[in-house]
Protein backbone atom coordinates (compact mmCIF):
# COMPACT_ATOMS: atom_id res chain seq x y z
CA UNK A 1 0.00 0.00 0.00
CA UNK A 2 0.96 3.30 -0.86
CA UNK A 3 0.83 5.67 2.49
CA UNK A 4 -0.05 9.26 2.83
CA UNK A 5 2.94 9.78 5.09
CA UNK A 6 2.18 12.72 7.48
CA UNK A 7 4.49 11.13 10.24
CA UNK A 8 7.10 14.00 10.00
CA UNK A 9 9.13 16.26 7.32
CA UNK A 10 11.79 13.94 8.11
CA UNK A 11 10.65 10.95 5.70
CA UNK A 12 10.78 13.23 2.75
CA UNK A 13 13.60 11.15 0.16
CA UNK A 14 16.29 13.36 -2.02
CA UNK A 15 15.24 14.79 -5.13
CA UNK A 16 15.91 13.63 -8.73
CA UNK A 17 18.40 16.67 -8.81
CA UNK A 18 19.77 15.69 -5.12
CA UNK A 19 20.75 12.34 -6.81
CA UNK A 20 22.34 13.37 -9.55
CA UNK A 21 24.55 16.08 -7.54
CA UNK A 22 25.27 13.04 -5.13
CA UNK A 23 26.43 10.91 -7.55
CA UNK A 24 29.21 13.96 -9.29
CA UNK A 25 29.85 15.43 -6.32
CA UNK A 26 33.42 16.22 -6.29
CA UNK A 27 35.02 15.23 -2.87
CA UNK A 28 38.10 14.70 -0.65
CA UNK A 29 38.57 13.84 3.13
CA UNK A 30 36.97 16.37 5.03
CA UNK A 31 39.14 15.58 8.40
CA UNK A 32 41.75 17.05 6.48
CA UNK A 33 39.54 19.93 5.48
CA UNK A 34 39.87 18.60 2.18
CA UNK A 35 36.29 17.95 0.70
CA UNK A 36 35.77 20.91 -1.58
CA UNK A 37 31.51 19.80 -1.70
CA UNK A 38 31.77 20.27 2.39
CA UNK A 39 33.53 23.43 2.47
CA UNK A 40 31.21 24.96 -0.24
CA UNK A 41 27.88 23.66 2.18
CA UNK A 42 29.74 25.17 5.03
CA UNK A 43 30.64 28.15 3.63
CA UNK A 44 27.08 29.04 2.36
CA UNK A 45 25.38 28.28 5.81
CA UNK A 46 27.34 30.47 7.29
CA UNK A 47 26.15 33.33 4.69
CA UNK A 48 22.50 32.08 5.08
CA UNK A 49 22.59 32.14 8.93
CA UNK A 50 24.74 35.61 9.24
CA UNK A 51 27.52 33.84 10.73
CA UNK A 52 31.12 33.91 10.41
CA UNK A 53 31.21 29.67 10.18
CA UNK A 54 29.46 26.71 10.19
CA UNK A 55 30.23 22.84 10.33
CA UNK A 56 28.40 20.09 8.70
CA UNK A 57 26.56 17.90 11.22
CA UNK A 58 25.14 14.13 10.92
CA UNK A 59 21.46 14.61 12.21
CA UNK A 60 19.43 17.71 14.39
CA UNK A 61 20.95 16.09 17.73
CA UNK A 62 23.89 15.87 16.91
CA UNK A 63 24.47 19.59 15.94
CA UNK A 64 22.36 20.52 19.46
CA UNK A 65 24.59 18.57 21.38
CA UNK A 66 27.79 19.71 20.19
CA UNK A 67 26.74 23.29 20.45
CA UNK A 68 26.08 22.42 24.30
CA UNK A 69 29.24 20.47 24.66
CA UNK A 70 31.58 23.38 23.04
CA UNK A 71 28.96 25.99 25.27
CA UNK A 72 29.12 24.74 28.71
CA UNK A 73 30.79 22.99 31.28
CA UNK A 74 30.01 19.73 33.10
CA UNK A 75 27.92 21.01 35.90
CA UNK A 76 26.79 23.84 34.27
CA UNK A 77 22.47 24.47 33.61
CA UNK A 78 21.14 24.84 30.76
CA UNK A 79 17.99 27.05 30.61
CA UNK A 80 15.68 25.60 28.30
CA UNK A 81 11.73 25.45 27.67
CA UNK A 82 9.98 22.24 29.15
CA UNK A 83 8.42 20.69 26.11
CA UNK A 84 12.11 21.87 23.85
CA UNK A 85 13.49 18.73 21.62
CA UNK A 86 16.62 18.36 23.74
CA UNK A 87 14.84 18.05 26.96
CA UNK A 88 12.49 16.40 25.87
CA UNK A 89 13.64 13.78 22.73
CA UNK A 90 16.76 14.01 22.86
CA UNK A 91 17.65 11.05 24.89
CA UNK A 92 19.30 12.97 27.88
CA UNK A 93 21.99 13.30 26.07
CA UNK A 94 22.84 17.00 27.90
CA UNK A 95 23.23 15.04 30.83
CA UNK A 96 24.21 11.72 29.61
CA UNK A 97 27.55 13.59 27.21
CA UNK A 98 27.75 17.20 28.49
CA UNK A 99 27.31 16.40 32.64
CA UNK A 100 25.08 19.49 31.98
CA UNK A 101 21.31 19.87 34.08
CA UNK A 102 18.41 21.47 32.39
CA UNK A 103 16.59 23.91 34.18
CA UNK A 104 13.14 23.65 32.13
CA UNK A 105 10.66 26.60 31.68
CA UNK A 106 7.02 26.10 30.46
CA UNK A 107 6.52 28.13 27.76
CA UNK A 108 3.41 29.88 25.66
CA UNK A 109 3.25 28.15 22.44
CA UNK A 110 6.70 27.31 22.95
CA UNK A 111 7.68 30.89 23.68
CA UNK A 112 9.44 31.26 26.93
CA UNK A 113 8.41 34.25 28.96
CA UNK A 114 11.93 36.75 28.96
CA UNK A 115 11.06 37.29 32.64
CA UNK A 116 10.82 33.91 33.01
CA UNK A 117 14.56 33.04 31.82
CA UNK A 118 15.51 36.26 33.63
CA UNK A 119 14.55 35.33 37.02
CA UNK A 120 15.87 31.64 35.79
CA UNK A 121 19.39 32.74 35.68
CA UNK A 122 21.58 31.84 38.93
CA UNK A 123 23.27 34.08 41.12
CA UNK A 124 26.45 34.17 41.97
CA UNK A 125 26.45 31.82 45.24
CA UNK A 126 28.53 28.82 46.03
CA UNK A 127 25.53 26.60 46.17
CA UNK A 128 24.91 27.38 42.64
CA UNK A 129 25.65 25.71 39.51
CA UNK A 130 26.67 28.21 36.63
CA UNK A 131 24.55 29.18 34.01
CA UNK A 132 25.92 28.07 31.12
CA UNK A 133 23.52 28.29 28.25
CA UNK A 134 20.12 29.42 26.98
CA UNK A 135 18.76 27.20 24.36
CA UNK A 136 15.70 28.25 22.00
CA UNK A 137 13.01 26.06 19.21
CA UNK A 138 12.08 27.93 15.96
CA UNK A 139 9.95 26.45 15.12
CA UNK A 140 8.62 24.54 18.30
CA UNK A 141 7.52 21.30 17.51
CA UNK A 142 5.99 19.88 20.70
CA UNK A 143 3.51 23.36 20.68
CA UNK A 144 2.82 22.42 16.97
CA UNK A 145 5.27 24.27 14.78
CA UNK A 146 5.03 27.65 16.53
CA UNK A 147 6.91 30.57 15.48
CA UNK A 148 8.83 31.96 18.16
CA UNK A 149 8.39 35.62 17.75
CA UNK A 150 11.44 38.01 16.79
CA UNK A 151 10.77 40.05 19.56
CA UNK A 152 10.68 37.28 22.05
CA UNK A 153 13.81 35.93 20.65
CA UNK A 154 15.67 39.79 20.74
CA UNK A 155 14.51 39.75 24.56
CA UNK A 156 16.03 36.92 25.81
CA UNK A 157 19.22 37.38 23.82
CA UNK A 158 19.37 41.42 25.64
CA UNK A 159 19.20 39.73 29.12
CA UNK A 160 21.42 36.72 28.32
CA UNK A 161 24.24 39.23 26.62
CA UNK A 162 23.66 41.20 30.16
CA UNK A 163 24.91 38.11 32.08
CA UNK A 164 27.28 36.91 29.64
CA UNK A 165 25.19 33.71 28.88
CA UNK A 166 25.27 32.21 24.91
CA UNK A 167 22.46 31.46 23.24
CA UNK A 168 21.71 28.64 21.08
CA UNK A 169 19.02 28.20 18.55
CA UNK A 170 17.57 24.74 17.51
CA UNK A 171 16.45 25.69 14.53
CA UNK A 172 15.74 22.40 12.92
CA UNK A 173 12.83 24.05 11.24
CA UNK A 174 13.76 27.61 11.01
CA UNK A 175 13.22 28.14 7.63
CA UNK A 176 9.73 27.39 7.96
CA UNK A 177 9.27 30.11 10.47
CA UNK A 178 11.63 32.39 8.39
CA UNK A 179 8.79 31.37 5.20
CA UNK A 180 6.04 32.16 7.22
CA UNK A 181 6.60 35.53 8.58
CA UNK A 182 8.63 35.84 4.94
CA UNK A 183 11.77 37.35 6.43
CA UNK A 184 15.04 36.20 5.96
CA UNK A 185 16.52 33.61 8.45
CA UNK A 186 19.08 36.45 9.68
CA UNK A 187 16.38 38.21 11.53
CA UNK A 188 16.02 35.29 13.61
CA UNK A 189 19.96 34.26 14.03
CA UNK A 190 20.46 38.00 14.82
CA UNK A 191 19.76 37.08 18.51
CA UNK A 192 21.71 34.09 19.14
CA UNK A 193 25.38 32.87 19.12
CA UNK A 194 24.74 29.72 17.49
CA UNK A 195 22.09 28.15 15.53
CA UNK A 196 21.77 24.55 14.22
CA UNK A 197 19.78 23.62 11.33
CA UNK A 198 18.27 20.55 9.93
CA UNK A 199 18.70 19.78 5.92
CA UNK A 200 17.11 17.02 6.15
CA UNK A 201 13.45 17.85 7.28
CA UNK A 202 11.21 19.63 5.15
CA UNK A 203 14.57 20.74 2.62
CA UNK A 204 14.16 16.67 1.67
CA UNK A 205 18.21 16.35 1.94
CA UNK A 206 18.77 12.57 3.47
CA UNK A 207 20.91 13.35 5.95
CA UNK A 208 22.91 16.00 8.03
CA UNK A 209 22.07 19.55 9.88
CA UNK A 210 24.72 22.47 9.82
CA UNK A 211 25.44 24.23 13.07
CA UNK A 212 26.69 27.82 12.62
CA UNK A 213 28.47 30.60 14.92
CA UNK A 214 31.75 32.26 15.25
CA UNK A 215 34.74 31.23 14.07
CA UNK A 216 36.20 30.14 17.58
CA UNK A 217 33.22 28.26 18.70
CA UNK A 218 33.56 26.24 15.52
CA UNK A 219 36.60 25.32 15.75
CA UNK A 220 35.93 24.06 19.10
CA UNK A 221 32.77 22.45 17.81
CA UNK A 222 34.68 20.73 14.94
CA UNK A 223 36.76 18.90 17.85
CA UNK A 224 33.87 18.05 19.76
CA UNK A 225 31.96 16.17 16.87
CA UNK A 226 35.43 14.52 16.41
CA UNK A 227 35.20 13.45 19.59
CA UNK A 228 31.46 12.32 19.20
CA UNK A 229 32.83 10.01 16.20
CA UNK A 230 31.47 12.31 13.75
CA UNK A 231 34.35 13.15 11.57
CA UNK A 232 33.34 12.51 7.75
CA UNK A 233 35.40 11.42 5.20
CA UNK A 234 34.03 12.14 1.35
CA UNK A 235 31.50 13.38 3.18
CA UNK A 236 30.66 15.83 -0.04
CA UNK A 237 28.54 13.29 -1.07
CA UNK A 238 26.37 14.14 1.92
CA UNK A 239 26.91 17.98 1.43
CA UNK A 240 25.69 18.20 -2.56
CA UNK A 241 22.20 17.56 -1.87
CA UNK A 242 22.38 19.76 1.41
CA UNK A 243 23.86 22.68 -0.73
CA UNK A 244 20.47 22.19 -2.90
CA UNK A 245 18.51 22.18 0.18
CA UNK A 246 19.29 25.41 1.11
CA UNK A 247 19.48 27.13 -2.43
CA UNK A 248 16.40 25.47 -4.05
CA UNK A 249 13.77 24.30 -1.26
CA UNK A 250 13.32 26.87 1.13
CA UNK A 251 10.82 29.18 -0.76
CA UNK A 252 8.67 26.20 -1.44
CA UNK A 253 7.89 25.24 2.00
CA UNK A 254 4.88 27.44 1.67
CA UNK A 255 3.22 24.97 -0.21
CA UNK A 256 3.42 22.31 2.67
CA UNK A 257 2.63 25.58 5.11
CA UNK A 258 -0.87 25.59 2.59
CA UNK A 259 -1.21 22.22 2.76
CA UNK A 260 -1.42 21.83 6.47
CA UNK A 261 -4.19 24.49 6.91
CA UNK A 262 -6.28 22.65 4.35
CA UNK A 263 -5.22 19.73 6.61
CA UNK A 264 -6.16 21.14 9.99
CA UNK A 265 -9.27 23.44 7.91
CA UNK A 266 -10.77 19.73 7.36
CA UNK A 267 -9.59 18.54 10.22
CA UNK A 268 -11.75 20.59 11.82
CA UNK A 269 -14.41 19.88 10.42
CA UNK A 270 -14.74 16.28 11.15
CA UNK A 271 -17.35 15.52 14.30
CA UNK A 272 -14.80 14.34 17.05
CA UNK A 273 -12.03 15.95 16.23
CA UNK A 274 -10.76 19.50 17.38
CA UNK A 275 -8.16 21.43 15.79
CA UNK A 276 -6.71 24.50 16.64
CA UNK A 277 -7.04 26.27 12.91
CA UNK A 278 -5.73 29.83 13.51
CA UNK A 279 -2.74 28.03 15.63
CA UNK A 280 -1.48 26.28 12.44
CA UNK A 281 1.71 28.75 10.94
CA UNK A 282 3.58 26.16 9.70
CA UNK A 283 3.68 22.86 8.40
CA UNK A 284 2.29 21.00 12.00
CA UNK A 285 -0.94 20.01 12.75
CA UNK A 286 -1.82 19.04 16.12
CA UNK A 287 -5.33 17.30 16.35
CA UNK A 288 -7.33 16.40 19.26
CA UNK A 289 -9.11 13.33 19.17
CA UNK A 290 -10.52 12.42 23.15
CA UNK A 291 -14.00 13.83 21.41
CA UNK A 292 -14.44 10.32 19.10
CA UNK A 293 -13.74 8.02 22.33
CA UNK A 294 -10.89 6.42 20.70
CA UNK A 295 -7.06 5.74 22.10
CA UNK A 296 -4.13 7.23 20.50
CA UNK A 297 -3.62 3.28 19.31
CA UNK A 298 -7.11 2.84 17.91
CA UNK A 299 -6.83 5.84 15.86
CA UNK A 300 -3.42 5.23 14.61
CA UNK A 301 -4.37 1.64 13.53
CA UNK A 302 -7.24 2.83 12.48
CA UNK A 303 -5.51 5.52 10.55
CA UNK A 304 -3.18 3.18 8.95
CA UNK A 305 -5.72 1.02 7.72
CA UNK A 306 -7.17 3.51 5.97
CA UNK A 307 -3.95 4.29 4.03
CA UNK A 308 -2.39 7.43 6.43
CA UNK A 309 0.22 7.45 8.62
CA UNK A 310 0.90 10.26 11.64
CA UNK A 311 2.30 9.78 15.19
CA UNK A 312 0.96 10.18 18.68
CA UNK A 313 2.21 13.71 20.54
CA UNK A 314 0.24 13.25 23.74
CA UNK A 315 -2.55 11.55 25.40
CA UNK A 316 -5.62 11.95 22.60
CA UNK A 317 -3.26 14.46 20.40
CA UNK A 318 -2.05 13.18 16.93
CA UNK A 319 0.70 14.90 14.97
CA UNK A 320 0.50 15.67 11.39
CA UNK A 321 3.38 16.80 9.45
CA UNK A 322 2.81 17.85 5.86
CA UNK A 323 6.11 18.03 3.15
CA UNK A 324 7.40 17.67 -0.32
CA UNK A 325 5.35 14.39 -0.83
CA UNK A 326 2.02 15.01 0.83
CA UNK A 327 0.20 16.91 -2.14
CA UNK A 328 -2.56 19.21 -1.61
CA UNK A 329 -5.15 16.37 -3.36
CA UNK A 330 -3.59 13.78 -0.76
CA UNK A 331 -4.96 15.86 1.47
CA UNK A 332 -8.15 16.21 0.42
CA UNK A 333 -8.09 12.35 0.42
CA UNK A 334 -7.08 11.73 3.72
CA UNK A 335 -9.54 14.01 4.94
CA UNK A 336 -12.27 12.67 3.56
CA UNK A 337 -11.10 9.17 4.55
CA UNK A 338 -10.44 10.23 8.06
CA UNK A 339 -14.23 11.25 8.24
CA UNK A 340 -15.08 7.66 7.27
CA UNK A 341 -13.14 6.25 10.16
CA UNK A 342 -13.88 8.19 13.04
CA UNK A 343 -17.60 7.69 12.08
N1 LIG B 1 12.35 15.87 15.35
C1 LIG B 1 11.74 14.62 14.93
C2 LIG B 1 11.60 13.68 16.12
O1 LIG B 1 12.81 13.57 16.79
C3 LIG B 1 10.56 14.11 17.10
C4 LIG B 1 10.41 14.91 14.27
O2 LIG B 1 9.90 14.00 13.61
O3 LIG B 1 9.91 16.03 14.42
N2 LIG B 1 15.14 19.70 16.90
C5 LIG B 1 13.83 19.65 16.57
C6 LIG B 1 12.96 20.81 16.87
C7 LIG B 1 13.32 18.51 15.94
O4 LIG B 1 12.03 18.47 15.63
C8 LIG B 1 14.18 17.44 15.65
C9 LIG B 1 13.66 16.17 15.02
C10 LIG B 1 15.54 17.55 16.02
C11 LIG B 1 15.97 18.70 16.65
C12 LIG B 1 16.53 16.44 15.81
O5 LIG B 1 16.84 16.20 14.50
P1 LIG B 1 17.44 14.78 14.04
O6 LIG B 1 16.25 13.87 13.93
O7 LIG B 1 18.09 15.09 12.75
O8 LIG B 1 18.39 14.35 15.09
Amino acid sequence: MHFIDFRSDTVTKPTEEMRRAMFTAEVGDDVYGEDPTINRLEALAAKMLGKEDALFVTSGTQGNQVAILTHCRPGDEVILEAESHIFFYEAGAASALAGVQTRPIRGHKGAMDPSDVKKAIRSDDIHHPYSGLICLENTHNKAGGKVIPIETMKAIYEIAKEKEIPVHLDGARLFNAAVALGVPVTEFTQYVDTVQVCLSKGLSAPVGSVLAGSKSFIKEARKWRKRLGGGLRQAGVLAAPGIIALEKMVDRLAEDHANARQLAEGLAAVPGLHVDVAGVETNIVLCDIKGTGLSNKEFLTRLKEAGILAVPFDEGVIRFVTHREVTSDMVQTAIERIRQLVR
